[in-house]
């Protein structure tokens, strides 16, 4: 038999666990490829080559790598939020849609528990959000409840590898438990007292989905903060909109004091909402300070 070659779905206690052409093995890392014991050696959503001794002997190579949870390859990040219930908190956004890209990661948006809303409090949202299409990050609507939305996520994931991420109680293992076979996913009720879920969602996995490609389940995260960049053009490269044909007076410029910047332009234009620029200038602070600690 000669070598085949598959992703890798699952990893259990040593053992890997791939899929190729709708049949699954059990394989284990050949002694060669692990280095020094490092567990990034191997990772869930790596395309691998085994033999028929089960052994993996080779990994290629990687596009990208999310490390809380462990996966390879990803080619979504789903930033995930809840129209109510819990409510919206668009810094987070931002800072997500900022570590996204930093990571090489493209993010898709997902509002779900749009049953919730008013028509108005829906056109508010979708106002407040309006900016990301501008900046091709794509957003979806969505309600697992009437279905809502699910069709049109769907055909866009198809045949890809999208990781859900999200703070506990927006609705991930809800949504995924439509997209997939196996609805085994625990979803848990929300807490009404604090308005912020239990976390129920443990397993690291790619979770096949019905019409092609592989979704992953990331636990409720607490902790994000804005990536450390080396210094501001770095940063200003994650902010996709502020790439203006019509260039600042300065070619270095930060956009921040600097006479002639196009960014304060489009932001008194209207073209950039001031909500944006503002999350633009606490990030430059901090990058600033990160650069202080750093050569402290
Ligand atoms: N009204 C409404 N409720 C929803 C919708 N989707 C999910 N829910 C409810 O929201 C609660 C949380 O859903 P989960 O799918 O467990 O949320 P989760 O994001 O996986 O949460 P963790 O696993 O804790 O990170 C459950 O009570 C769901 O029934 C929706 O579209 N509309
Ligand atoms: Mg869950
Ligand atoms: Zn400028």
């Amino acid at each position: 038999m000669s070598p085949i070659e598959g992703i890798v779905i699952n990893k259990i206690q040593g053992f890997y666990n791939i899929k190729s052409e709708g049949n699954e093995y059990l394989c284990k890392l050949r002694g060669l490829l692990k280095r020094s014991d490092k567990r990034e050696n191997c990772a869930v959503g790596d395309h691998v080559v085994f033999d028929n001794d089960g052994f993996i002997t080779k990994v290629e190579p990687r596009k990208n790598l999310l490390r809380r949870p462990l996966v390879a390859n990803i080619d979504y990040g789903v930033i995930q939020f809840a129209a109510k219930d819990p409510v919206i908190d668009y810094e987070r956004i931002n800072i997500l849609v900022l570590n996204s890209l930093y990571n090489k990661i493209d993010p898709i948006l997902i509002i779900n528990k749009i049953d919730l809303l008013t028509e108005e409090e829906f056109q508010e949202i979708k106002e407040k959000l309006a900016y990301l299409n501008k900046i091709n990050i794509p957003v979806f609507y969505i309600s697992t409840v009437d279905g809502t939305g699910i069709k049109e996520l769907e055909s866009f994931i198809k045949d890809k590898i999208t990781a859900f991420g999200g703070p506990s109680g927006v609705g991930k293992s809800s949504i995924l438990n439509l997209l997939q076979e196996d609805k085994d996913l625990k979803t848990g009720e929300t807490s009404k007292r604090l308005r912020a879920g239990k976390h129920t969602t443990r397993d690291s996995k790619l979770l096949p989905l019905t019409h092609g490609g592989f979704a992953i389940d990331t636990p409720g995260f607490s902790s994000i903060e804005i990536p450390e960049t080396v210094d501001a053009q770095e940063l200003i490269s994650l902010f996709p909109e502020f790439k203006i044909d019509q260039g600042c007076k300065f070619n270095n410029c930060v956009h921040i004091n600097e006479p002639d910047c196009a960014i304060k332009n489009a932001v008194e234009k209207g073209d950039i909402p001031v909500e944006r620029y503002e999350f633009y200038k606490r990030c430059y602070e901090k990058s600033k300070n990160d650069l202080w600690n750093r050569y402290k």
